[in-house]
């Protein structure tokens, strides 16, 4: 096991310490961090590595490193954390559109054009361009809107200590997550390596090897703080948002502190937020279903490729029974013990 990431120094990218001597020094640190870290199979680079229990990319965990380092949170920020593909672009959605209603009217909102990663900065990926200026967050509206991946064990206590700050995670049946990302990062492995069966896939997840995972460490995580801090983290399941996505996002608004009036219900704002963010309005936008979205430089996603099908059980059309039972007892285990109660779709 490697040593805790340096605690979270004063001097952030604007501070007196020029920008890129810090990047090159988390860059030095890494680099003597990573061959001691145990690895495993990769699903879109060659090999994950763990670190304090959790499995990265390289790149990850760089970054990762890199918020300890120079990432300074302001009390009024909101973080949508989640495992990738547990429903991260659709909150992302549904947040901006709430907390931005008043600045945004529907008929040429910023979500009609650009995809809800370009409204919603993600954080992990902040150093990928080792330019400070890369996302402006210096120069984001208030509140600033920031994702994660990372798990919550592992953020920096800037992040967790700091009471103002909210969280909004989201997390989704696994067997559900397994098969949308086994999808998506099929797209987008490079030519060079070998394909990567669902088989191989399944066979990680279960063991934990996957970015961020093990998956169930990763919702118990967030689900435990969210029990110890209700008024920081709200725990919300992807679920639950396709059940009733009314009553999710009146209970985002006012989680986040922007609640919905009367009169706002009675116009039906949270039925137009709604609507908005919906898979059908929002994969059919010509913005994505033909633009790319620049994470960094060599991390580009086609738009089209975060609309797959968003619906609850895919996975059965993908998993064998075998592998469904098998994926449902470890669910099951996991969250049994500490009461994390999940009915399997
Ligand atoms: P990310 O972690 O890479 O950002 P994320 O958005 O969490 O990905 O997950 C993508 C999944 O959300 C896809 O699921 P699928 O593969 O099972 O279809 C995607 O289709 C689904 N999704 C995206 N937008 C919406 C939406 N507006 N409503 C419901 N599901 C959605």
């Amino acid at each position: 096991m490697a040593s805790p990431p340096p605690s979270p120094r004063s001097e952030n990218i604007s501070g007196e310490q020029n920008g890129s001597d810090l990047i090159q020094k988390t860059d030095e640190i890494h680099r003597e961090t990573l061959p001691n870290l145990p690895t495993g199979k990769g699903w879109m680079t060659e090999h994950l590595v763990q670190y304090q229990g959790f499995w990265f990319s390289p790149n990850g965990l760089k970054n990762l490193m890199w918020l300890h380092d120079h990432f300074n949170p302001r009390p009024t920020d909101i973080f949508l954390a989640s495992f990738p593909k547990a429903g991260t672009t659709w909150l992302k959605a549904l947040v901006f559109a709430t907390v931005n209603r008043t600045r945004h009217g529907f008929s040429d909102h910023p979500l009609l054009t650009n995809n809800p990663h370009v409204c919603f900065p993600f954080l992990d990926a902040y150093l990928h361009e080792k330019d400070p200026s890369f996302l402006d967050l210096d120069g984001s509206t208030t509140p600033r809107l920031l994702s994660t991946h990372i798990p919550y064990a592992l953020l920096p206590d800037s992040m967790t200590a700091n009471r103002s700050c909210r969280f909004v995670y989201i997390y989704r049946d696994p067997k559900d997550v397994l098969v949308s990302k086994w999808h998506f990062l099929s797209k987008r492995r490079p030519q060079e390596l070998p394909p990567f069966s669902l088989e191989e896939a399944f066979e990680l997840f279960c063991r934990g090897i996957s970015h961020n995972g093990p998956f169930w460490d990763h919702v118990l995580g967030y689900w435990k703080a969210s029990l110890e801090l209700p008024e920081k983290i709200l725990f919300l399941k992807y679920e639950d948002l396709k059940e009733e996505p009314f009553g999710a996002v009146k209970r985002i608004g006012e989680f986040l502190g922007f609640p919905f009036s009367l009169e706002e219900e009675r116009e039906g704002v949270v039925e137009d937020i709604v609507k908005l963010c919906s898979f059908e309005n929002l994969s059919s936008l010509e913005v994505n279903r033909t633009s790319v979205h620049k994470f960094s430089a060599d991390s580009l996603v086609d738009n089209r490729h975060f609309f797959r099908k968003g619906i609850v059980g895919d996975s059965n059309n993908y998993l064998t029974a075998e592998m469904i039972k098998r994926l449902d007892e470890i669910t099951s285990h996991k969250f049994f013990g500490p009461g994390l109660l999940f009915h399997n779709s």
